[in-house]
């Protein structure tokens, strides 16, 4: 008699723990990044273009939270790191990618690019990337990895 009332106990915290996860409380984003028709960087090259993101929360300011390698003379350039987030809906995390064209005496900025993660992650339910531009500078895409 007690073992099955323990068994019952069980089995309903084991489904109240499934239903927490599939609500989602925290989701595990993976990133990767990459641009097409860079241009306006330099008069003899493509541009050198490298992304630091920011990101921000209900809890904390812009804050750095990732960089990538610079892509010398490139001006598709597809960016091989990987970015893992964790995120939670109450925390309205947004980010924003700063794309840079590495100089030898100052970098000069490309584009900046703000997203809500909750549009992305709306956006990403039904195709994998999002383009956003980058006013007359080219196209920036933000590639959402499910592999
Ligand atoms: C994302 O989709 C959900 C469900 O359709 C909707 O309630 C929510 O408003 C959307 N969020 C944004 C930021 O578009
Ligand atoms: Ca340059």
């Amino acid at each position: 008699m007690h073992g099955k009332l323990f068994m019952c106990l069980l089995l309903g915290v084991t489904l109240l723990d499934k239903r927490a996860e599939s609500q989602g409380d925290q989701t595990e984003v993976i990133i990767s990044l990459f641009a097409t028709d860079l241009n306006g960087c330099d008069a003899l090259s493509a541009c050198d273009a490298f992304v630091k993101i920011l990101c921000s929360t209900a809890s904390y300011d812009w804050r750095n939270c990732g960089q990538t390698r610079e892509m010398t003379d490139d001006n598709f350039p597809v960016w091989p790191e990987r970015f893992t987030f964790q995120y939670t809906q109450s925390e309205r995390m947004r980010w924003r990618f700063d794309v840079i064209d590495k100089d030898v005496l100052f970098d000069d900025p490309i584009g900046s690019v703000s997203v809500v993660v909750e549009e992305f992650l709306n956006a990403t339910e039904v195709q994998s990337t999002v383009r956003y531009d980058l006013n007359g500078r080219g196209s920036f895409f933000v590639h959402r990895r499910r592999l």
